[in-house]
């Protein structure tokens, strides 16, 4: 008999099942966000990308933390999961300081209450990655609170725990990564807790959804950095003067294309694997 998925919950371009009381799907649909707006125009095979690194990160992340992975379905673009208990913080760690790190750094000279030197510019690498854990928010955006509240929120043994856990995730990846020319500006985790009471590391880990990828090559701190995988359809999106408010515009066929070649070579860079054999055999990117 076919088993029954029922859909409980939406993000901006992925969705979630139930499959039964221990286990979830997780699918990553080919819609693309930009300047915080789902486009209209699909990144062909996008969620099988980021499926497929997610998947790669959790086979090889597990030295550091358990994660809720427990198969890659054939179609390259659902995960099966367990069903954990989740924390409500985003664990988010940055080894460069941009975006909402470096927009509080300018206003108060400080991230999730980490001081940090002055003179820093926008793209700066941080001497030690830190940790900044932000709130969840369900609209709008998530927003940097202190290791204080942090505390408060999942308990102090707890954060003690996400906090170290995270950051050995992040040296891991960032250092595998840069080996390999791209550079994890930062990154968002989502942990879970499962019936022994065990930290689980969940969500996606390491996609280009949930971290920023730049490309090591043209990396130039003092600007903000070209993204590895959107930046034809952010410099696209810019040249039509669009006001970034709902609707966005239609991708023209040569950005899409240039964006799905950027996807795939994030892919192939990072796993060291052919894209085309990820799509034959999915489990075999976790071996
Ligand atoms: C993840 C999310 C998505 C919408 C809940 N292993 C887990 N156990 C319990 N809950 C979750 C997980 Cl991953 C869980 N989200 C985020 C993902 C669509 C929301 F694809 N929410």
């Amino acid at each position: 008999m076919p088993e029954t998925a029922t859909h409980v919950g939406s993000g901006k371009v992925r969705e979630l099942y139930a499959l039964d009381d221990e286990r979830l799907l997780l699918v990553a649909s080919d819609r693309i966000s930009t300047f915080d707006v789902v486009l209209p125009t699909e990144i062909p095979d996008k969620g099988r990308v980021l499926t497929g690194l997610s998947a790669f990160w959790f086979a090889r992340t597990r030295h550091l933390c358990p994660n809720h992975l427990l198969a890659v379905r054939p179609d390259a673009r659902s995960l099966e999961c367990r069903r954990l208990e989740m924390l409500p913080i985003e664990c988010v760690v940055r080894g460069y300081l941009t975006g909402s790190g470096w927009k509080d750094y300018q206003t108060t000279g400080a991230v999730s209450g980490h001081v940090l030197p002055e003179g820093l510019r926008d793209s700066d690498r941080l001497a030690e990655p830190i940790f900044t854990p932000a709130t969840k928010a369900h609209t709008g955006h998530d927003e940097n609170i202190t290791r204080e509240t942090a505390a408060e929120l999942v308990g102090a043994e707890r954060f003690a725990e996400v906090e170290a856990t995270s950051l050995a995730l992040y040296r891991f990846a960032s250092e595998y990564a840069a080996d390999r020319g791209i550079l994890l500006a930062d990154t968002k985790f989502e942990f879970g807790v499962d019936d022994e009471e065990r930290l689980v590391l969940a969500d996606e880990a390491f996609t280009p959804d949930s971290s920023r990828f730049w490309p090591a090559d043209s990396y130039e701190p003092g600007r903000p950095q070209a993204s590895f995988d959107k930046q034809f359809v952010r410099d696209y999106c810019e040249s039509l003067g669009w006001d970034k408010t709902d609707p966005g515009p239609e991708l023209p066929d040569d950005v899409v294309t240039g964006t799905r070649a950027r996807y795939v070579e994030a892919f192939e860079r990072l796993t060291e694997r052919s894209f085309d054999r990820y799509l034959e055999d999915p489990e075999a990117v976790l071996r």
